[in-house]
């Protein structure tokens, strides 16, 4: 499967959708509706989204009827994005290729872009009940796992973490805490919310659950990777920030071969999760390797 048509087709039903689901950018305040759209429509994967696709798919479903929950997520990860490039977090001036948020607009407004995409996507989860099927108990779940992903328990309280320890000698625990926490829980999230909109059942959901977590991890490690290899026209930020931060980074506790090595296993692991299925599983493989040999 060419997994970069893949994705791009993903890309654009889910740009459209968002373009159908966001207020438009002259709402009063325009201001703010054009920074939460400036960064939104600034690009970026789109992985997220197409992981709540992709897995919906597999479970038996129809991607379509989980477009607002794909969409909910990439607002919360490009929410996420926001806040953490502001001056008193990673304090990044590029990101996806273009002046982050608090530098196109002021600080501020990007404070309050984030919270506006945060508060947007539990909307469009709720709104998700209107599509075709899906029913008010699969859309608690969803909620449930959304809520667990972005807060205190997954993506705030690892970025907490990750702030904290800044500067620290990092140890193993700590940074697989951080990695888990930070970022696994939002793309295993994306995974079970797609898992719960396709209907899958027990056995499904366990499958593709561990296919998240390992996949999410895998993910983080080789962002870890890049930051100290990549190409910085490719990755649109700057490269050698972690560093800079002495943020704790998988590398800087293993190694680089080590790293390469455990996001190998930890991919192999993601695709054994799928052997039960069939056909409809092909996205999540193409997915789960373009994850280990991404540059971007
Ligand atoms: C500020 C609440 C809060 C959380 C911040 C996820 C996160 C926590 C910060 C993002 C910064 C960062 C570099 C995280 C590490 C991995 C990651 C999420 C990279 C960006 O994700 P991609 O590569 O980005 O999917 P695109 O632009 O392709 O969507």
């Amino acid at each position: 499967m060419d997994v970069a048509a893949h994705l791009a087709a993903r890309a654009a039903e889910v740009e459209a959708a968002l373009d159908r689901l966001l207020p438009p950018g002259e709402t009063s305040p325009p201001q703010l509706h054009q920074a939460m759209r400036y960064s939104l429509e600034a690009g970026g994967k789109r992985l997220r989204p197409a992981l709540v696709l992709d897995a919906c798919a597999c479970a038996g479903g129809d991607p379509d009827t989980a477009l607002p929950t794909a969409c909910a997520l990439e607002c919360i990860h490009t929410y996420s994005l926001i806040h953490d490039d502001l001056p008193c977090m990673d304090d990044d001036d590029l990101r996806r290729g273009r002046p982050s948020c608090h530098k196109q607009f002021d600080e501020a407004t990007a404070l309050l872009a984030g919270d506006a995409l945060l508060t947007l996507a539990f909307g469009l989860v709720a709104g998700n009940l209107g599509e075709d099927g899906v029913t008010a108990g699969q859309v608690v779940r969803v909620t449930a796992e959304v809520a667990e992903a972005a807060g205190t328990p997954g993506m705030v309280g690892g970025q907490m973490l990750d702030l904290l320890g800044e500067g620290q000698p990092p140890t193993a625990e700590l940074v697989e805490a951080i990695h888990l926490r930070k970022t696994t829980a939002l793309l295993r999230a994306a995974v079970r919310c797609g898992a719960i909109l396709g209907g899958a059942g027990d056995a499904e959901f366990e499958a593709l659950s561990a296919y998240g977590r390992n996949l999410g991890l895998a993910f983080q490690i080789v962002d870890d990777i890049l930051d100290i290899v990549g190409d910085e026209a490719a990755l649109g930020k700057p490269v050698g920030s972690d560093v800079g931060l002495a943020k704790a980074t998988w590398p800087a506790v293993h190694g680089l071969d080590e790293s390469r090595r455990y996001a190998h296993a930890l991919i192999a692991e993601a695709q054994r999760s799928l052997d039960g299925f069939g056909a409809e599983a092909e996205p999540l493989r193409a997915l789960a390797a373009f994850v280990e040999e991404r540059q971007s």
